[in-house]
């Protein structure tokens, strides 16, 4: 047992770790905010340098979901850029997709790490310093906080944790890969980034203007 005790640790260190903190901006599909699919929204971020990419779907039904996705994805491997599916990991397996994003009522962490296997990216969403520290047990990849700032995206969101969770955070989870989420916007990113965040994940101040998302993530590039 102390072998196999020692073989997980190993892994959690050094394989689930993804170089997610050289992608400092982390951007999320939205097609009732853009009107574009989540294929057409990929190309676009593409178009202006994005390395990974979560796509993330509450309202559409899942084969739609799927034929969107596959499109997606087929786009981003001619990039080389990750895709990352929001919630569902039946849909990242089938797809083979780079990994997927859980929410606090979503599968569990270890399940997921269980179907989609160790190559896979798992990212988990948390709202409270406790839960943050919990969740850098898991068997995941990177851990998101949020919302930092207030965001009218999400529908039900947790209380705004602001700046100063994310250096307590920071100081309680070592270099564990931290994702800031909610409300970010090409004023305020660097702030969250000076707080300790490696990366920021934004959906709304990306998308607002569809005709201008490649320009906008250039944009945020250019300022990091
Ligand atoms: N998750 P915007 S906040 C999808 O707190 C999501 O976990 C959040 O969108 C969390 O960049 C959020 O438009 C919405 O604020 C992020």
């Amino acid at each position: 047992m102390v072998n196999g005790k020692c073989k997980t640790k190993f892994l959690t260190l050094t394989v689930y770790h993804l170089p997610l903190t050289t992608m400092k901006i982390y951007p999320i599909t939205d097609v009732s905010l853009t009107k574009l699919s989540h294929a057409e929204q990929v190309e676009r971020l593409i178009a202006g340098g994005a390395k990974i990419v979560q796509l993330r779907e509450k309202n559409g039904a899942a084969d739609a979901f799927f034929a969107d996705a596959a499109r997606a994805l087929e786009i981003a491997r001619k990039h080389a850029v990750k895709i990352i599916i929001n919630d569902r990991v039946d849909i990242a397996l089938a797809l083979r997709a780079d990994g997927v994003h859980l929410g606090q009522d979503d599968l569990p962490p270890a399940e997921a790490r269980k179907i989609l296997g160790e190559r896979a990216i798992i990212g988990f969403s948390t709202h409270n310093v406790n839960q943050a520290v919990e969740a850098v047990k898991l068997p995941v990849d990177y851990i998101a906080i949020g919302p930092v700032f207030p965001t009218e995206t999400k529908g039900n969101p947790d209380a705004v944790v602001g700046l100063d969770t994310i250096k307590i955070v920071r100081a309680k989870i070592g270099n564990f890969p931290l994702v800031a989420i909610g409300g970010i916007n090409l004023q305020n990113f660097r702030e969250v980034l000076s707080a300790g965040a490696d990366s920021v994940a934004v959906i709304g101040n990306l998308l607002s203007e569809p005709d201008e998302i490649s320009e906008t993530f250039k944009k945020f590039l250019a300022a990091v």
